[in-house]
């Protein structure tokens, strides 16, 4: 991307310094990413950052979300005295022309036509991210996530859903359905496909019942992260969680999206797509680990009917993540990026082993948690 138009765009926030450097961040797959170095060492750098508006088609609402909850928690640290609290929150640099968190790009040449949204925030020295977690930085993020959720309990603004029914278990079901019956890419009537439908059938009214209960008003939604993998989260070299970033997706949720997302990431002993099933398995340690941490920070605020189900939440996710795979494969691979025909259907195929070794280890993780209430 042209180093003139950054620099425009970086211009149009209220930053403070002089620009010197603008590089490349990172290497996520949803936004684009960039280091604003300034000139002055008294002076932060910054983080420019392109959002992605077609997975996140209403911009200005997920900017309003973030800069909700980046308010509300950097309240809460001021009032504790936290000290260096732009390394404990994202602080976000309002636009100059009209104090919003983020600027609209017109259409440039070679851009598909379309507008562009941007933001500017204050990066982080001294931090790292992680990829892959191990007992301890499990227990630090399982602390630092309920943490999150804790301080927002009491946020007083109501926050808008930013992808609609992203983590609704019975939308995600009426998707496949709608599929199979549609089979648009001719792949429903492949054995291992029709064994995978009857899994998932097997089960499907068991993985609805948050949205039951959500309805009969028992479950209550709370302001979640909604992607809660270990990278989302910075270090200091100490190992210390400093903060939450990745906050696109904070909406209200049930609680079960951060518990479980994170260990359907976290725990399972191979990446989501690895080919080879047997290898598959859900790690006891990661769970206790996370888990010990989670409900050290979230137990104040949690409700009976909460805490007894997350083991629950553990098995929600791969499934979903499973069904999800599926109708993606049965789509003719539209919204995953694929490297080789199978993909998604190795991914799927990947979180039903998972679920499996999770539905094998309930009585264990049920002991668990009742342990860690005593
Ligand atoms: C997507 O963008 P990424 O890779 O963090 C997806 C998640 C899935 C994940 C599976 C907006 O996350 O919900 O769990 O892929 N995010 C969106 O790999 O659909
Ligand atoms: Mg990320």
């Amino acid at each position: 991307m042209n180093q003139e138009l950054l620099s425009s765009i970086v211009g149009r926030f209220a930053y403070e310094g002089t620009v010197s450097e603008i590089k490349p961040l990172g290497e996520g797959l949803i936004n684009d990413t960039y280091k604003v170095k300034t000139a002055e060492p008294d002076k932060p750098d910054y983080v420019l950052q392109r959002v992605n508006h077609n997975v996140f088609p209403d911009v200005d609402m997920v900017m309003r979300n973030i800069d909700a909850v980046t308010s509300h928690i950097r309240a809460k640290l001021a009032a504790q005295g936290t000290p260096d609290i732009d390394r404990r929150v994202l602080r976000f640099i309002p636009a100059k022309a009209d104090g919003k968190l983020y600027v609209k790009e017109l259409p440039q040449k070679g851009d598909g036509g379309s507008e562009s949204y941007w933001r500017l925030m204050v990066f982080i020295d001294d931090a790292i991210t992680k990829q892959a977690v191990d007992p301890d930085s499990s227990r630090a993020a399982g602390l630092a996530f309920g943490n999150f959720q804790a301080m927002l309990a009491d946020i007083p603004v109501q926050l808008g859903e930013t992808i609609k029914d992203f983590h609704n278990m019975e939308f995600r079901l009426e998707q496949l359905r709608e599929v199979v019956k549609r089979d648009p890419a001719g792949r429903v009537k492949e054995e291992r496909v029709q064994n995978m439908l009857a899994e998932i059938e097997k089960r499907a009214e068991e993985m609805c019942k948050a949205e039951r209960m959500g309805r009969e008003g028992t479950l209550p939604k709370r302001v979640c992260h909604c992607d809660t993998k270990v990278n989302n989260m910075m270090f200091d070299k100490q190992d210390n969680v400093l903060c939450v970033i990745d906050l696109d997706t904070v909406m209200p949720n049930f609680i079960f999206s951060d518990y479980g997302d994170f260990l359907r990431t976290g725990a399972n002993r191979v990446a989501e797509d690895c080919p080879d099933m047997d290898k598959v398995e859900f790690r006891m340690d990661i769970f206790k680990a996370f888990t010990e941490g989670y409900l050290e920070s979230a137990r104040s605020f949690l409700l009976p009917v909460e805490i007894e189900n997350l083991p629950y939440a553990t098995a929600l996710f791969p499934y979903m993540q499973c069904v999800r795979f599926l109708w993606d494969y049965l789509s003719g691979d539209k919204y995953w990026k694929c490297q080789y025909p199978d993909h998604n259907f190795v991914r799927a195929n990947n979180q039903l082993h998972l679920l499996l070794s999770i539905e094998r280890h309930y009585p264990e993780m049920k002991e668990f948690i009742n342990s860690k209430l005593k």
